[in-house]
């Protein structure tokens, strides 16, 4: 017979904290939000670490490069989504990387004799305006100029005189050479009022460039995660299909952390390919897996797969339709506790400590404040970031506001059969889909948005005298609350003036 379990299938939104003791030093400034994200062994540290517990899903219209850098100067991390080639998710990832604390490797570089019309159209597609000139326009060639907006005026120069007639040459660029620390670069872009400069190497090739803004950019993000030779750190979606191809691409190219992207990961494939990415690379490469929604799912896959972390959540998506295609899913919160509660029984045992990363159906700053009180480690949105400006997606008006499109991994558009191969039974073709397609209204940026969200969790953390993520979960008292004491909460029984469409929560 069927086994039914005795509790009920329950959500973040049923839930409130009570208040702990609020002591002096509790302040937000106090606050740590450092999460692990590789798993360790009792009185060592994990070998990767987030400085904001939130990572971006892996997802085609949510995590490219462009998120994946706005989120590591956060201090979180994206996952660029694998349902795409190979190739395409290696140089999202190279593209990544090559903001090295500084260092940058130029994407806008031009031959002298290109003409400004086509080093506009260099311009346009990367979105940089300051472009380097090589003999052979390659990014390695050798340097000889440099070209900004202020060496011309798009509207009254001739387009079609060559980029040399403008540019700023070598002899009167002021540049350093490859071994320059960053310090004595920034030294000399501040002496000398520059916004650039160029590292070259003593051949005279171009190196790298250094920008004003990157410094600045830097000063502002204390938080951001860098890797040991001060890249920005980056992780990267995998498949159970093509990882014996795609994992070492991803590695070669720099990837910090891989997860297996799966609607379901409690699965004897999960485990293979977990299993061959330590045996290759030992514990050289982080790898969590998923998504699982109950303690035996999380005992295979941290276990017997030995992964790093493990996502919780089935079904609970903003864009998932699983439960309602299939039947199979469960209450967040449940699936959450119960994953906890058996981490922290296998932490207890082994002395090895596995992150859970809630994964899906955060509606708002409140479940994401409840999904850490009750233990996750760090949370995975999809469509909170969706609805940033750094997310891969246009801007579309639809009335009189901006939004952008939105779709699930499993929907038609993403036609991601590797995620849900069985589905797809292997022939490629969709029997049903498991996500939907839909617009999200544009809020922000990704700087601003989590500005607001960590703001309220520090807050929280402060109500409840934690002053960090483990004792905010010892700490938590959490309720069950009424669909009454629901409305309680909200404003009730005053007028108020009409709530603007498309405000986050
Ligand atoms: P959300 O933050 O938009 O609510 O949920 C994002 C999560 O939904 C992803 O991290 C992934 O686990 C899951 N997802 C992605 N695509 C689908 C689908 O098409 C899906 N069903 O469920």
């Amino acid at each position: 017979m069927a086994r039914i379990l005795p509790d009920v299938s329950r959500t973040f939104a049923e839930y409130l904290l009570l208040p702990g003791l609020t002591r002096r030093e509790h302040i937000p400034r106090n606050v740590s939000l450092k999460a692990p994200v590789a798993a360790f062994q009792r009185g060592t540290p994990s070998r990767f670490e987030l400085n904001i517990p939130v990572v971006s899903a892996s997802m085609q219209a949510v995590s490219g490069s462009e998120m994946a850098t706005a989120l590591a100067r956060q201090g979180g991390l994206a996952f660029v989504f694998c349902s795409q080639s190979i190739e395409n998710q290696a140089a999202m990832i190279a593209k990544v990387k090559g903001h090295k604390a500084g260092f940058v490797r130029s994407d806008t570089t031009i031959h002298p004799t290109s003409t400004l019309r086509e080093l506009l159209a260099i311009r346009r597609r990367t979105g940089h305006s300051t472009a380097a000139v090589t003999d052979d326009g390659t990014n390695a060639g050798k340097f000889v100029g440099i070209i900004t907006d202020k060496d011309f005026w798009e509207f009254e120069d001739n387009l079609d005189t060559p980029v040399s007639e403008h540019m700023t040459p070598l002899e009167k660029v002021i540049f350093g050479r490859v071994g320059i620390s960053l310090t004595e670069a920034n030294r000399l872009l501040h002496r000398h009022k520059k916004e650039c400069l160029p590292v070259l190497e003593d051949d005279g090739r171009l190196n790298s460039l250094v920008f004003k803004k990157d410094y600045i950019d830097h000063m502002n993000n204390p938080d951001e995660i860098l890797d040991g030779d001060k890249r920005l750190a980056v992780g990267a979606g995998i498949n159970t299909h093509d990882y014996k191809e795609r994992v070492p691409a991803l590695v070669a190219a720099g990837a910090d952390v891989l997860a297996f992207d799966s609607s379901d990961g409690y699965s004897e494939y999960q485990k293979e390919a977990a299993l061959w990415i330590r045996e290759e690379y030992g514990d050289k490469v982080v790898v969590g897996g998923g998504n699982v929604v109950s303690a035996e799912g999380f005992h295979y896959l941290a276990e017997e797969g030995q992964l790093d972390f493990v996502k919780v959540g089935i079904g609970g998506g903003s864009i998932c339709i699983t439960r309602e295609q299939k039947g199979i899913g469960r209450g967040q919160a449940s699936a959450l506790m119960d994953v906890v509660k058996a981490r922290d029984a296998y932490y207890e045992r082994t002395g090895r400590y596995v992150p859970i990363c809630s994964d899906g159906g955060l509606a708002n700053d409140t479940q994401i404040i409840i999904a850490l009180a009750m233990g996750a480690d760090f949370v995975m949105m999809g469509r909170y970031f969706a609805m940033t400006s750094e997310s891969p997606t246009p801007k579309v008006s639809i009335g009189n506001r901006i939004y952008k499109p939105y779709w699930g991994e499993g929907s038609n558009r993403a036609r991601n059969w590797q995620r849900y191969a069985e589905e797809g039974g292997g022939d490629g073709k969709l029997k049903f889909e498991e996500g939907v397609d839909g617009y999200v209204p544009v809020v922000g940026s990704v700087s601003e948005v989590l500005g607001v969200t960590l703001a309220k969790l520090r807050a929280t953390m402060c109500n409840l005298g934690a002053l960090s993520l483990p004792q905010f979960n010892r700490e938590a008292v959490l309720t069950l609350v009424s669909e009454q004491s629901i409305e309680e909460g909200g404003t009730n029984n005053i007028i108020r003036p009409e709530t603007k469409l498309g405000d986050r929560e």
